[in-house]
């Protein structure tokens, strides 16, 4: 692909950035319950008013286009278009989202649109959620009015942000609404569910004669094995089977890992849910492009002993937690000496950027690709004139952009990189004072902006790299 055609952009998500959670018709969603009420909104946050994207959309695209970026991803809060989860249409919320895709139109800025990201209306929530397997046909009647209002100025396309992630912090962790904890059935059900709406929201988007491409986004998660790892080939396979396969071999083969049933009858998991004439769809519904968030990988290890325990840091400095898992009799989670970590535990290891594409190309062949999230969270401070200097994040990302360079270098198909974050916003669970973005808010004065260094730093980056010889 010519230079000049690649996406160079950032991303947000509805609930993180948009504030006005009952404003203009739009319904009440699981996570405004959530933070509203539950002690385990444990820094006492919420995303009602957020960095106010919904009042100024203008001055963040304005923004991101005058930083070169030719894309922008967000999403669109299914409670904003269907107050209840399903039936009545919210025009309302119709209206704001075709003056941001026309304002980015207008800024020269590919839209590119998730369905859902994490929250979902409360009304569904209330019923069981991802549990149920009607919410894929919900799910379904939901993307349908999104692609047929708009579908003809949106041509990229993603159901579900992040499907395994989601379920994982909602069904294992806990601290995600419907907070549920080391529950494998809710954790694969979840998941089968997510992967049934993906495929079923493709196969209507091409039956609606859409003419743009409709994938998923994975948080990647590619398995490194720590050296010293004695049962390698079934902790990979298990691993895969917990962290990848579900999505990705349903999203981009069409089929369900062939070990899925086996592993989880074996297991005693919950797979009653699983229908054989679902095959059909999974094979009509594949990606067609896979786009991966890339944070951390996977460093794993023989389980060692005790019960299945799961580790997690929402309190980022104020905690010494990694984060991690051990799975009894499966594997658990182990920490390279070698590797540094942000204040909240998270690996930070730009190589497996390369590994993780070289991997999918490996397994699933030349199948197109976008980094749909990649960045770095900290804790900043501005100077007196508003300012910020985030040395530390333009270093990391980087380096995992240069990696992403060496494996386009090596054959994979990336079409695109997204940073994560366009502008400072709320970090699920984490609270405002964990930051992404390249774009500074200040929550205690008006939601004013302030471009920080890294918002230069990715402007000159894109120019050089479109300058460079094809
Ligand atoms: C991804 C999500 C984003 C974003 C990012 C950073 O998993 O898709 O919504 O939040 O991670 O994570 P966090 O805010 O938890 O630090």
């Amino acid at each position: 692909m010519r230079r000049k055609d690649f996406l160079w952009g950032s991303a947000t998500a509805a609930y993180q950035c948009e504030g006005a959670w009952n404003l203009d018709g739009k319904g009440e969603g699981e996570w405004d319950y959530f933070n509203h009420t539950s002690p385990l909104n444990i820094n006492n946050v919420s995303g009602d008013v957020a960095c106010d994207f919904y009042h100024h959309y203008k001055e963040d695209i304005d923004m991101l286009a005058a930083g070169g970026q030719n894309t922008f991803r967000f999403s669109i809060s299914w409670a904003r278009i269907m107050p209840e989860g399903r039936g009545r249409v919210n025009q309302q919320g119709i209206d704001f989202y075709n003056s941001v895709i026309d304002y980015c139109l207008e800024k020269g800025v590919v839209p590119n649109v998730t369905l859902f990201h994490y929250d979902l209306p409360l009304t569904l929530a209330e019923e069981g959620g991802w549990a149920r397997r009607e919410i894929v046909d919900d799910f379904t009647e939901y993307a349908k009015v999104c692609f047929k209002a708009f579908g003809d100025r949106v041509k990229i396309w993603v159901p579900i942000n992040e499907l395994r992630y989601y379920s994982y912090c909602s069904n294992m962790v806990g601290n995600y609404p419907p907070n549920h904890s080391l529950d494998f059935d809710r954790f694969f059900k979840t998941v089968y569910h997510e992967v049934l709406a993906c495929a079923k929201a493709a196969i209507a988007y091409r039956k609606m004669g859409c003419d743009g491409q409709i994938g998923i986004v994975h948080d990647n998660s590619n398995v490194d094995l720590a050296p010293e790892t004695k049962e390698k080939e079934r902790i990979r396979i298990i691993a895969n089977l917990f962290y990848n396969d579900l999505v990705l071999d349903t999203a981009l083969k069409g089929t369900l890992p062939g070990n899925l049933i086996p592993f989880l009858q074996e297991n005693g998991i919950d797979w009653s849910y699983i229908r054989f004439e679902d095959a059909v769809t999974f094979e009509k519904g594949k990606s067609d492009f896979l786009g991966l968030n890339v944070y951390n990988r996977m460093y794993l290890t023989d389980y060692s002993e005790g019960e299945t325990e799961v580790f997690h840091n929402n309190r980022g400095a104020g905690s010494k937690k990694k984060e991690g898992i051990r799975i009894k009799n499966w594997f658990e989670t182990t920490v390279d000496p070698t590797t540094k970590r942000n204040l909240w535990g998270r690996e930070i290891y730009p190589q497996c950027m390369y590994d993780a594409l070289m991997e999918i190309k490996n397994k699933y062949g030349d199948i197109p690709i976008y980094i749909t999230e990649n960045g770095h969270g900290m804790y900043e401070k501005a100077d007196e004139n508003g300012n910020v200097e985030d040395d530390e994040r333009i270093d990391m990302m980087q380096g995992y952009i240069d990696k992403m360079l060496e494996a386009m270098d090596d054959g994979v198909d990336v079409r695109g990189y997204y940073a994560w974050s366009t502008m400072d916003l709320y970090s699920w669970i984490n609270g405002f004072e964990k930051r992404y973005g390249f774009v500074r808010v200040d929550f205690d004065d008006d939601n004013k902006r302030y471009p920080k260094k890294s918002y230069y730093w990715f402007k000159k980056l894109i120019e050089d790299y479109q300058k460079g010889a094809e």
